[in-house]
């Protein structure tokens, strides 16, 4: 008969269904895995061949180790609030709770067809006020412990898409969604206190088995420097500034200010050139932070003339500057310039005509400046001392005297997260003219997002909310009186922050997850998806999870314990696969014409999981014939013994699956398959090779254990054992002789063919000695015996 796919898949994919065989059980008498996929953002657009990659590792491993006896979490969902539903809205019209419902149904129904072993009662919606009711409460929790604050400091704001944003939504200064210039804005906004938790994000990195690259980007995007405050004081004010290296303070020959440095306000009457230095402040507000910090930049700036600041250290006077490299974001936007010992400051000062005083020794190269540690030299009463014992050496010595502190700084800055924008979770809170601001009490969650009719981003600072009077004017919850709602919304990662603990009680409508449950299924054992959340999702999340530790409402300090990130599939060719390039691949397509588990199998089998790889039409013709072999293979009743090439199977599928080469093993059940189209197999040997198999193919596994007489579902087998003498390679002792004398003594694989095994002897020291410069004029050959060479004497 031959293979019908359409015909098996269909099928089974309605018995799964039926028998409700991916259910998860909440009875906790069996240890738990739980196997997370990050959820998509259901698009118009529909999936494309690279994205479900990552599912379908999930799933091997999810229908893996139920085979090994845990009770298997592995569920799904959508993170469906966001920009592009809304752009879709102001569009067509058409409301985003429409469209993003109609994705949503494509999604699911693409991701069926995939065959994938999720427990769909579980299934949740960032955009179900049932769901967003907890959203709110966190973020009222967040408010009411003061993580969760009112600010009116200029944020990004992308012009485009009229909404301020994060400066995780920033890459290279550009808006993350849309690839817009961000520029700056005064907006009133809410900001959460992520700073708060810098600490424990960074160290708790520690207890994570991720990608060392991830960890990395995060470590750098908290990014935490040890050094000092020093107070520099210029006309009676005090000038603090940070910096990582106290030990160069002999060598500041200058203090350069940021241009939005309030001192330079203060001080403008005094300043003899304060128009140039005016029109110098006009011009920086132009530039990001980016061109600012861009190293390969020429360093601009005025000198403030007529001030001057006192050196701590030394007592001197020097001059005061004005510059954008200095940033306000960073430190007190003030620094200490050192040139003789600071790239920036060197070319500042070379620019500039400013002193240069070397004050740490070290060896450089013609024309540069060296920037290490070393001893300090031209540096009063710590001359001769080493930069690590002057470092908390002048530190003290101007501490004593009220100028200087121990100090930590991060790059990290608080999280902007409220958007000028529709389609977000409202935050819960009203504005009473009385009371100030109030949260929306418990009892009257969610705020339920209106519908509007009109969509448009005001470009004001407030969201479209703002027009529905009836929906903003409410009544204050504190005093009854006339109140306002806060219009605007969540950013689109809010949802994302806590969603892997609803799929544990996804109907609980007393609280966002019950704490038994929570302690059993936490943490995720496994997480799977993109690398390009490294510090936006991921890290959200883990700010959340830590707060929502603090409040005593999960039971582990981390959410993802593992995490793999899966390489992307590029269009044949190498190309990035999108939807304007006209080179996106369908699965629905490749599903239609080979099978899901052809699919499946073949991009398991297209490369490291790990790594990006290019899609080929005739990889997965290759592995769909594959399978047909499979369904040919010849299962007889009689007993045809022990398999020795079945136990090695096991044995690698088994390891691979537990450190992620699927690839690999794919190609070892070709082998195994190879070896079968050529004999007959025993019913109990294909038994075996079809539950470790089940998990990569699951839809025709299931049809041949049926067609063996089975009657439930292969998935309650137990992962098959293997005999490890059985899997290992045979070997044997093989002799070596030369002129007829033993000379040497190999291990090799039984059934080595002669010329593989002179390959391995002639390397060898031991022969290499006896042959020497001699002629080899003929080899014996014994197999699984010996080998005699003979050589002229
Ligand atoms: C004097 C000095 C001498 C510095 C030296 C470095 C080398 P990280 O490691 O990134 O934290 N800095 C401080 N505030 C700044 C701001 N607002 N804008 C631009 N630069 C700023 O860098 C800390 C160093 O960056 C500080 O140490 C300061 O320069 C500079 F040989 O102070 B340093
Ligand atoms: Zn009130």
């Amino acid at each position: 008969m031959k293979y019908n796919h359409r015909k098996v898949e269909s099928k089974w994919q309605v018995v799964w269904e039926e028998r409700e065989i991916f259910k998860t059980s909440d009875s906790q008498d069996t240890p738990k895995f739980y196997c997370l996929d990050m959820f998509p953002y259901p698009s118009g657009s529909g999936l494309h061949v690279g994205h479900p990659r990552g599912y379908m590792a999930s799933d091997i491993i999810s229908r893996y180790k139920k085979m090994k006896g845990f009770n298997v979490l592995h569920p799904m969902g959508w993170d469906a609030f966001g920009l592009p539903a809304e752009n879709h809205a102001l569009k067509t019209g058409i409301q985003p709770q429409i469209s993003t419902e109609d994705n949503i149904a494509r999604f699911k129904n693409q991701i069926r067809l995939l065959g994938l072993s999720y427990d769909w009662t579980r299934e949740i919606n960032t955009t179900d006020p049932k769901y967003y009711k907890w959203t709110q409460w966190i973020f009222i929790k967040l408010f009411e412990k003061g993580l969760a604050y009112e600010s009116n400091l200029p944020i990004n704001w992308c012009p485009s898409c009229k909404t301020g944003l994060a400066n995780e939504e920033v890459v290279n200064g550009e808006c993350e969604r849309c690839g817009t210039k961000v520029g700056k804005k005064d907006v009133r906004q809410w900001v959460l206190k992520i700073t708060k938790y810098a600490d424990r994000l960074l160290n708790d990195l520690d207890l994570l088995d991720w990608p060392e690259k991830i960890k990395e980007m995060q470590r750098n995007w908290i990014g935490r420097s040890e050094g000092a405050d020093i107070i520099f004081k210029s006309d009676n004010e005090d000038i603090k500034i940070f910096t990582t290296r106290p030990d160069t303070i002999f060598g500041a020959t200058l203090l350069i200010l940021a241009p939005e440095h309030p001192f330079i306000k203060k001080k403008i009457n005094l300043i003899q050139n304060g128009n140039e230095v005016k029109r110098y402040i006009e011009q920086a507000k132009e530039k990001t932070d980016i061109e600012r910090s861009d190293i390969t930049k020429e360093k601009t700036g005025v000198e403030m003339k007529g001030l001057f600041a006192v050196n701590p250290a030394n007592g001197e006077n020097i001059p005061i500057w004005v510059a954008d490299y200095v940033l306000s974001s960073y430190g007190y936007g003030a620094i200490m310039s050192v040139p003789a010992h600071d790239d920036r400051d060197y070319e500042f000062a070379k620019k500039h005509g400013c002193q240069i005083r070397e004050v740490i020794s070290g060896s450089k190269a013609e024309g540069e400046i060296y920037t290490g540690y070393g001893e300090l030299i031209n540096s009063g009463i710590f001359n001769g001392i080493s930069s690590s014992e002057a470092i908390p050496g002048i530190i003290k010595w101007l501490g004593g005297k009220g100028l200087a502190q121990e100090s930590v700084n991060y790059k990290i800055r608080d999280w902007v997260f409220s958007r000028q924008r529709y389609w977000g979770e409202p935050i819960p809170l009203v504005h009473c003219e009385k009371c100030g601001i109030v949260p929306v009490p418990e009892k009257d969650l969610p705020v339920i997002l209106p519908e509007v009719e009109q969509y448009q981003p005001t470009g004001t600072g407030e969201s479209p909310l703002a027009a529905i009077t009836d929906w903003v004017n409410t009544d204050c919850p504190v005093c009854s009186g006339p109140a306002k709602r806060e219009t605007n919304t969540m950013p689109q990662w809010a949802g994302s922050c806590w969603y892997y603990l609803r799929y544990i009680d996804p109907d609980n409508e007393k609280e966002l997850v019950d704490l038994e449950k929570e302690r059993y299924f936490m943490p995720v054992d496994l997480y799977i998806g993109g690398a390009e959340h490294a510090v936006l999702h991921l890290l959200y999340a883990r700010f959340w999870h830590k707060f929502l530790y603090d409040i005593g409402k999960v039971s582990t300090v981390e959410p993802f314990q593992k995490l793999k990130n899966q390489g992307l599939i590029l269009a044949e060719g190498g190309q990035k696969m999108s939807k304007s390039k006209g080179n996106v691949v369908s699965p629905d397509e490749m599903v239609k014409n080979y099978g899901s588990d052809a699919l499946r199998l073949y991009e398991m089998f297209i490369g490291p999981f790990e790594e990006s790889a290019s899609w080929s039409e005739k990889g997965i013709i290759g592995v769909r014939r594959f399978l047909e072999k499979v369904w040919k293979v010849k299962v007889t009743d009689e007993d045809k013994g022990c398999d020795r090439l079945l136990h090695k199977t096991i044995k690698k599928v088994s390891q691979d699956i537990d450190n992620f080469k699927f690839n690999t093993a794919v190609s070892a059940f070709m082998i195994l398959i190879n070896d079968w189209s050529r004999k007959e197999v025993s019913k109990g040997n294909f038994a075996e090779f079809l539950k470790i198999f089940y998990p990569f193919a699951p839809h025709i596994t299931e049809e041949l254990w049926e067609s063996l007489g089975n009657n439930e579902s292969i998935i309650f087998e137990k992962w098959p054992d293997y005999d490890p003498d059985m899997a290992e390679d045979l070997k044997v002792n093989f002799v070596v002789q030369i002129n007829g004398k033993v000379r040497d003594l190999v291990e090799i694989d039984k059934n080595m063919k002669e010329e593989e095994i002179k390959e391995i002897v002639f390397q060898r020291d031991k022969v290499k000695k006896w042959i020497d410069d001699k002629k080899v004029i003929k080899t014996i050959f014994v197999e699984n015996k010996l080998i005699n060479i003979i050589c002229t004497s």
